[in-house]
C-alpha cells in the first residue's frame, strides 16, 4: 500500500510537537472515537504524550467499548493549555468540536485538522482533508504507516470499527478498493473483526431496542415513495430509557425501505433541540438540502440541528425535502 497520500507537513507537525491534544466531534461516532483512540495508543511510540479530550457523558453506551479497549482515560479540559499541538479528527467545522467549555479556546492552539467531510472549513493551521476517504480511520491508518508507527491488534481493531461503521459495513458508495485494501491490512494486523461487529450490531440494550421500535412505528413515506422519514420526540426517547447519546444511525431504519431516494430522522435528544440526519440514495446530493437548514456533512450523508417544535420542524423539512427531490430525476 502506498502512503504517499499523507502530506509531509502533517508528519512534520506531529514530529515537532511535544504535547499533543486529541479532539473529535460532538455526538462522537465510531470513526471519531476509533481515530482518537488509535492515535492515543500509537503516538507515545514517537515519544509524545497525547491527551484525549472526550467528555465521557458524550460517548454512547454502545461505543464506550472503543475507549475501554484502548484503556483510554479522557484528559480534563484544563490540560488543553499544556498542548502545543491539537489534532482534530473527523470534524467538519470548529463549532462541532467536542470539548467541555468553549470551543473558541481551541482556536488559540496550532490545530491539525484531519477529516474526510467535504464541507470541512479548513479551520486548522494544517489541514489534511480527503473527501474521497470513506472514513477518518482510513486516513489515520495511512498517517500511522507514514510515521512508521506500529499498528497493534488493538489499534487495528479501533480503526476497523471506524471503517466498518462509516461505510455501513462496507455497503455504501464510499467503499472503494482502497478502503477494502486498508480493511485487509487491518485484518492482517490482527483487528478483532467479529468482536467489533458483535458490539456494533448485536449488543443492543433493552432501552435501545425499545427506541428502535419507536422509530419503526413513526416511519412515514411520501405518497410518491421517494422520501421516508421518522422521528423520536424527547418524551419518546426518555420513555424508552434512552438519552440523546443513544441516537446514532437509526436513520438507517427509514432508509431501509426499497426504492426511496432519501431518508430523514428527526430526534429531540434535549427538549426543543432537534437533530436531523439526512441520507441520500444513489446520486441524490442530500447535503444541498441539509445546507438549506444550516447543516453540513458529506454529499450523501448530512446532518443539521435546529431549535424549536419537533412537529413544526418535521413538517417544514419534509415539505422542503419533497420539493428538493421533485426537482431531481428519479434514481
Ligand atoms: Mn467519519
Amino acid at each position: 500500500m502506498p502512503f504517499s497520500n499523507v502530506p509531509v507537513e502533517i508528519c512534520n507537525a506531529i514530529q515537532a510537537a511535544t504535547r499533543i491534544g486529541l479532539v473529535g466531534h460532538v455526538t462522537p461516532d465510531a470513526d471519531c472515537l476509533g481515530s482518537i483512540a488509535a492515535l492515543w495508543l500509537a503516538l507515545p511510540e514517537l515519544g509524545h504524550h497525547p491527551c484525549a479530550f472526550v467528555p465521557e457523558s458524550t460517548v454512547s453506551r454502545r461505543l464506550s467499548f472503543l475507549l475501554r479497549h484502548a484503556g483510554l482515560t479522557a484528559a480534563p479540559a484544563g490540560e488543553l493549555d499544556a498542548c502545543d499541538l491539537v489534532i482534530v479528527v473527523d470534524t467538519a467545522k470548529e463549532r462541532r468540536v467536542n470539548l467541555e467549555g468553549k470551543w473558541e479556546s481551541l482556536l488559540a492552539k496550532p490545530l491539525l485538522n484531519i477529516d474526510h467531510h467535504s464541507t470541512n472549513t479548513r479551520f486548522g493551521k494544517w489541514n489534511w482533508v480527503n473527501s474521497h476517504a470513506a472514513s477518518s480511520c482510513e486516513m489515520v491508518y495511512e498517517l500511522l504507516r507514514a510515521l512508521n508507527c506500529q499498528v497493534t491488534p488493538t489499534i487495528a481493531t479501533l480503526l476497523f470499527a471506524g471503517l466498518h461503521t462509516d461505510t455501513q459495513g462496507f455497503s455504501l458508495a464510499s467503499t472503494t478498493a482502497h478502503t477494502l485494501a486498508i480493511a485487509h491490512d487491518l485484518a492482517g494486523a490482527g483487528a478483532r473483526i467479529s468482536e467489533v461487529c458483535e458490539r456494533l450490531h448485536r449488543s443492543q440494550s433493552k432501552p435501545e431496542f425499545d427506541l428502535v421500535k419507536v422509530i419503526y412505528a413513526n416511519t412515514r413515506v411520501t405518497p410518491d415513495g421517494r422520501l421516508a422519514w421518522s422521528s423520536a420526540s424527547y418524551d419518546e426517547i426518555t420513555a424508552a430509557g434512552c438519552t440523546a447519546g443513544d441516537i446514532e444511525n437509526q436513520v438507517e431504519i427509514p432508509r431501509s425501505i426499497e426504492g426511496i431516494s432519501a431518508a430523514i430522522l428527526f430526534s429531540e435528544g434535549h427538549p426543543r433541540k432537534i437533530r436531523i440526519n439526512f441520507r441520500g440514495e444513489g446520486t441524490v446530493p442530500i447535503l444541498n438540502l441539509a445546507q438549506q437548514f444550516g447543516g453540513g456533512g458529506h454529499i450523501h450523508s448530512a446532518g443539521a440541528m435546529l431549535d424549536g417544535d419537533l412537529r413544526e420542524i418535521e413538517s417544514r423539512i419534509v415539505e422542503a425535502a419533497t420539493r428538493f427531490l421533485s426537482d431531481l430525476p428519479r434514481v
